[in-house]
């Protein structure tokens, strides 16, 4: 009846859990579902006229996660590749195509009109599927699919998107090969909850997963990780935006790992934000596995991180890193460089205030991904209307377009900001630096730098001989050996 199409190729792979979960769901529901994932094939257009020349769904589900690499100044966009997809479908079946995934969610209409799919489904796609396919075969009153987007008579139409506030997922995993994206991508994904409630001026979370923080039942995540187990994996990446927000989820999920004993079987990764940490969760967190923190730092600068709408301080930052060395936890400090306000004074600050703090690595991406519908699409608005002279940086000429990738650096950095920052970085080898303008980069120059993980060989190559983790800890590991 349906088959879901995993499109994602980037290297290293990444599995597409969205489709195990959402696959399980429609199954629960009594829908036959099949997996064609273009993310381990080495011929896709070769996998989907193979597929299509003895299967024909009813219905097509292609899963978009990125639609960029949100990395300047590499700029790699996704969504021609995807429109190309689509037209290798069509050629094969008559069968509507209906696009998910949260790389679509955030550019929904635009890439509804650019690919001319049929449907497109914003936010969760469990209960909205099974809905789509129920109406499709039905009444075709697709208003009551949630999150769709449609064209009807010459209009689009949009529902609100699917934010179920609880949710409570199939815990098998028995949809995608797991174990074998493990192999490719060195770490198997899940989640213990959806949505932020944060305001940071330059996150599309909130368009994606919604505004609210919801919630799975700590049990049902243990239970996840016991069958990922069995299926010979043990090392993770949550893939939550913010581990500890809240915390007494993380503390919940890391209870009962640890009732469990889970924390001798498997060791796993976070995004968290600086606060709220504090010891007793430090220790939680290690006891049940935990590795592995990659903070939201994003500066080191008081007046930046209240441009960035951040409620940590730099105080804030600097506890959270001491907790990780007192809790032998690998500490990664992400860092964004370039937003509005930005000036050499700033970064410089930053940079000397990571440096005094001494995390195991720190990521200097210069350069905030301007996504419609945030506080910073609202903040750039002027320069936006004006184009290319000011502080926006991008690839393409004509009008902005931010489906296209479209950066902000702060004018005040100069013409050559990347070479501004990999100067105060001055060969630090804590920090992966920004690549920079000239297009050298620091892999070419044979260092372990380069931390998009877009194309990224020598983390490909490292996970190929066995390394396993975050790619900023098996990068920062290759560096010191
Ligand atoms: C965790 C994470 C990572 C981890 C992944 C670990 C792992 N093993 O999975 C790591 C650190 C490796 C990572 C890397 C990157 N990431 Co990342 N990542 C995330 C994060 C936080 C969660 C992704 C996730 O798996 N969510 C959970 C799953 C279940 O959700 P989902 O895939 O969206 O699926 C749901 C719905 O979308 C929908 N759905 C999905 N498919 C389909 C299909 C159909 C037909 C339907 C109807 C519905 C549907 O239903 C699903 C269940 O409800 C997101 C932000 C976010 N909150 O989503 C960023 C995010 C996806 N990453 C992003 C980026 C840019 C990257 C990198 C390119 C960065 C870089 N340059 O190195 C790389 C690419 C890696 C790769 N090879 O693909 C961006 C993409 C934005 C964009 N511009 O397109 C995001 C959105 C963050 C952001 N706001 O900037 N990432």
């Amino acid at each position: 009846m349906l088959t879901l199409i995993n499109t994602n190729r980037m290297r290293p792979a990444i599995g597409p859990i969205g489709l195990d979960y959402v696959a399980a769901s429609v199954r629960q529901a009594g829908i036959d579902v099949e997996i064609l994932d273009l993310g381990l094939v080495d011929d896709p257009n070769k996998a989907i006229t193979d597929y299509f020349s003895v299967g024909q769904p009813e219905l097509v589900g292609l899963s978009f996660r990125n639609a960029d690499d949100c990395f300047w100044p590499s700029a790699d966009w996704f969504v021609p590749g995807l429109r190309d997809t689509v037209k290798t479908i069509r050629c094969m079946t008559d069968a509507p195509i209906v696009i998910g995934g949260v790389g679509f969610s955030i550019f929904a209409k635009s890439i509804l009109e650019y690919t001319d799919v049929d449907f497109g489904i914003c936010g969760d796609g469990e209960i909205a599927l099974t809905a789509l396919v129920r109406q499709w075969q039905g009444a075709r009153r697709f208003t009551e699919v949630p999150g769709l987007i449609w064209r009807e008579n010459n209009r689009l139409h949009a529902n609100r998107p699917s934010w179920p506030t609880s949710i409570s997922l199939g815990t098998a995993r028995n949809f995608i090969d797991n174990l074998g994206y493990l192999k490719r991508g060195g770490q198997c994904g899940l989640e213990t909850k959806r949505g932020c409630n944060r305001h940071c001026i330059y996150c599309a979370d909130p368009l994606a997963k919604g505004d609210r923080l919801r919630l799975r039942d700590p049990s049902e995540v243990a239970d996840e990780v016991q069958s990922l187990l069995l299926q010979g994996i043990d090392v993770l990446h949550f893939c939550d935006s913010e581990f500890n927000v809240p915390r007494s989820h993380a503390e919940a999920v890391c209870d009962e790992f640890n009732r469990r004993s889970l924390g001798s079987k498997v060791r796993w990764y976070v995004y968290m934000s600086p606060t709220p940490f504090d010891a007793d969760l430090a220790k939680a967190m290690a006891q049940a596995g935990c590795v592995g923190i990659d903070f939201t730092g994003d500066s080191g600068c008081e007046s930046m991180l209240q441009t960035y709408g951040q409620q940590h301080s730099r105080e804030d930052l600097a506890a959270a890193v001491t907790l990780c060395r007192s809790s032998n936890i690998a500490v990664m400090i992400d860092l964004l460089l370039g937003g509005p306000g930005e000036t050499p004074q700033t970064v410089r600050e930053t940079i000397d205030f990571i440096k005094k703090l001494n995390p195991d690595c720190a990521g200097a991406a210069l350069g905030m991904r301007v996504y419609p519908r945030t506080i910073a699409e609202k903040m750039v608005a002027e320069e936006l209307r004006e184009g290319e002279d000011r502080s926006i940086r991008r690839k393409y000429s004509g009008p902005i377009n931010l489906l296209r990738p479209t950066f902000y650096i702060s004018e005040a950095l100069g013409e050559r900001p990347a070479e501004f920052v990999r100067d105060l970085i001055g060969g630090d080898q804590r920090f992966f630096e920004p690549a920079s303008e000239t297009g050298r980069n620091a892999s070419e120059d044979g260092e372990v730098a380069n931390y998009n993980y877009n194309e990224n060989l020598l983390l490909t190559e490292a996970i190929r001989k066995g390394a396993r983790g975050a790619y900023w800890d098996i990068l920062r590991q290759l560096r010191s050996s």
